[in-house]
């Protein structure tokens, strides 16, 4: 099962999608509230290449993006073969 990583705010629409659409396939993501670990914004930054937007995914490390981009990866088919990967060893 892969690792799924997301930086969240506890009021956020785009975040409910995401968290609705990856428990759709079974996901639970690890969740970041960068409003509650506001020290935790400039790693998203950093992460995301600069988005500022909430939610922001990773999936085994890989940034995803938004809930768009999430929902259009599942469109074409690409969401459920990079769930199903292994998260690497730590
Ligand atoms: N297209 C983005 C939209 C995300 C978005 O607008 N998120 C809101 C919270 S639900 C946000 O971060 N607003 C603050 C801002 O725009 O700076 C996505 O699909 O994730």
């Amino acid at each position: 099962m892969a690792r799924v990583e997301m930086y969240a705010t506890r009021i956020c629409p785009y975040c409910s999608m995401a968290d609705a659409l990856l428990r759709s396939k079974g996901v639970e993501p690890e969740k970041t509230l960068v409003d509650v670990h506001t020290e935790e914004r400039a790693r998203m930054l950093e992460r995301s290449g600069g988005r500022r937007t909430v939610p922001q995914i990773f999936i085994n490390g890989q940034h995803i993006g938004g809930f768009d981009e999430l929902k259009a990866l599942d469109q074409k088919g690409g969401l459920d073969p990079l769930l199903a990967e292994a998260a690497a060893e730590k």
